[in-house]
């Protein structure tokens, strides 16, 4: 067995652990948890069955979540793929990471990842499918998920682990991130009819199928899962692995990814760990930002959690008994943002800046570019670059329908313009009677006390968190190059965002 020096705590444990063996009592637990992380690419809250969607079926997230701790308000740092992952491997809000703000973008490779910190303290590190990105990230000396699995994946990185090293695994998945086989869904079982859509989307056969679509990749993500969870088991690791199981932003709809309702940023997150958790079955309403999983995993494995972290360990509502509300005066709120996802817009390089604060009653949001397009500008770049049309929003069926259907009715146009339209500096909703976020409330007198309360408490916890937004420099956000196919960088090839 191998033993690393930065850890004196480990030495006592195993210490330990052997004088308990010699006495013939079982030690537990035996040594640092492992931790297997299970992200899928663009998969929103409520959608699995233990969540009470009727249609798709996730038998491995709902037992994940029913052997330990389903979170019913997990929320990413931004609805975007590379500064939702930077934040989750960096444990920082995004905002916080330079040009790693936007999308096909690069990382500073000094700031400190889990993965790595892990490697260092003596766990095997590694990871398969998606995980950093995308981007460029030549200029780190290891992968910041640490050493690529894609060939032979999880079961190889198992086979080649030394005795009883702990691991650290990152289980990516491209699921369900766009493009979709079209009619999948409902070929496979799924019935479009009993789907429910969210209110931002028009209800018809081809929106219902598009949904349909991404509901069967949801559930091949869920079929990685339970590979994964089956290697565990044959290893005997099954009890002392942190299971986490969630999502990089919401799904690729309007209103949804790269936007900062719930539709975008509200994640499934279930987390399993044998008797690490209190009492299994539960379910927790804290507000969780998953900038705060990097230091419960550090914390967890005895390492030191380095001060830039802004996340908070979740280890106490982990181990806790309690169901519902636990934390309310640590939990009561999340915060969240959004810099440039796709360089849509047609007067400038930038993308459309966002910062907001939820809590169980109101969501309010600060837009700081009110004269930009919230998803591009409208047939900006439609026949140059198809992909950047509109390009905070991917193509799909949905989209096309909605962009060919706007004038047709009232309710179209309404649809459209919440989606793609202009949008005012200042939104707020409140959720326990608009769940789905659809009434803006910023000039309602009755809410101006809510409203200048939640704008205070995001401002000062932006200032506090260093926030260029608030305390100067966000310029940098929007020069960053686009390191995808874009405007002004037509070199690179159009592989998705
Ligand atoms: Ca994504």
């Amino acid at each position: 067995m191998k033993l690393h020096r930065s850890v004196p705590s480990f030495l006592l444990l195993a210490l330990f652990s052997a004088i308990l063996l010699l006495s013939g009592c079982q030690a537990e637990p035996s040594a640092r948890p492992n931790i297997l992380f299970a992200i899928a690419d663009d998969w929103g809250w409520p959608h699995a069955g233990i969540y009470g969607d009727p249609v798709v079926s996730t038998p491995s997230f709902d037992r994940v979540a029913r052997e330990g701790i389903l979170f019913n308000h997990a929320y990413v740092s931004s609805p975007s793929c590379t500064p939702s992952r930077n934040a989750i491997l960096t444990g920082q809000y995004h905002w916080r990471l330079g040009a790693g703000a936007d999308l096909w973008s690069t990382l500073d490779p000094s700031i400190p990842v889990y993965p790595l910190l892990l490697e260092d303290a003596g766990y095997a590190v590694g990871y398969s499918g998606k995980s950093w990105g995308p981007g460029d990230i030549s200029n780190w000396e290891r992968h910041p998920a640490g050493r690529n699995y894609d060939d032979g994946g999880f079961a190889r990185f198992l086979s080649e682990r030394v005795d009883n090293t702990p691991f650290c695994f990152w289980l990516g998945s491209s699921d369900p991130h766009r493009p979709y086989d079209e009619g999948s869904g409902a070929r496979n079982g799924m019935k479009p009819d009993q789907i429910r859509l969210y209110e931002c989307f028009p209800d018809n056969e081809i929106v219902r199928s598009d949904v349909a679509d991404y509901y069967f990749e949801v559930q091949r993500f869920d079929t990685l899962v339970a590979g994964a969870i089956r290697l565990l088991e044959e290893a005997g690791e099954l009890e002392n692995t942190i299971i986490v199981v969630t999502g990089d932003n919401g799904m690729p709809f309007p209103r949804c990814k790269s936007n900062n309702y719930d539709t975008g940023v509200r994640m499934p997150l279930a987390i399993r760990w044998g008797s690490g958790i209190g009492t299994p079955g539960r379910v927790v309403e804290d507000f969780i930002s998953l900038t705060d999983l990097a230091p419960t995993f550090l914390a967890l494995a005895g390492v030191e959690v380095p001060g830039v972290m802004t996340g908070k360990s979740i280890a106490s509502l982990l181990e806790s008994d309690l169901n519902g509300f636990i934390d309310p005066l640590g939990r009561g709120y999340v915060l969240h943002g959004k810099e440039r996802h796709v360089p849509a817009q047609e007067e400038d390089m930038g993308g459309y800046p966002i910062r907001a604060i939820r809590n169980h009653d109101f969501l309010y949001i600060r837009n700081f570019e009110p004269d930009r397009w919230p998803a591009g500008t409208p047939d900006y770049l439609k026949a140059a670059i198809p992909y950047c049309w509109l390009g905070d929003c991917d193509n799909g069926p949905t989209k096309s329908y909605m962009a060919d259907h706007r004038e047709d009715t009232d309710h179209l146009r309404r649809l459209w313009e919440l989606s793609f339209g202009k949008r005012p500096a200042e939104e707020l909703y409140y959720n326990r009677e608009d769940p789905g976020q659809m009434t803006n409330l910023a000039d309602d007198p009755a809410y101006a006390g809510v409203k200048a309360e939640l704008s205070a408490l995001l401002m000062e916890q932006l200032e506090l968190t260093g926030d260029p937004r608030v305390t100067g420099g966000a310029e940098a956000f929007e020069t960053v190059p686009f390191l995808g196919n874009g405007p002004r960088h037509p070199t690179y090839g159009p592989d998705g965002q």
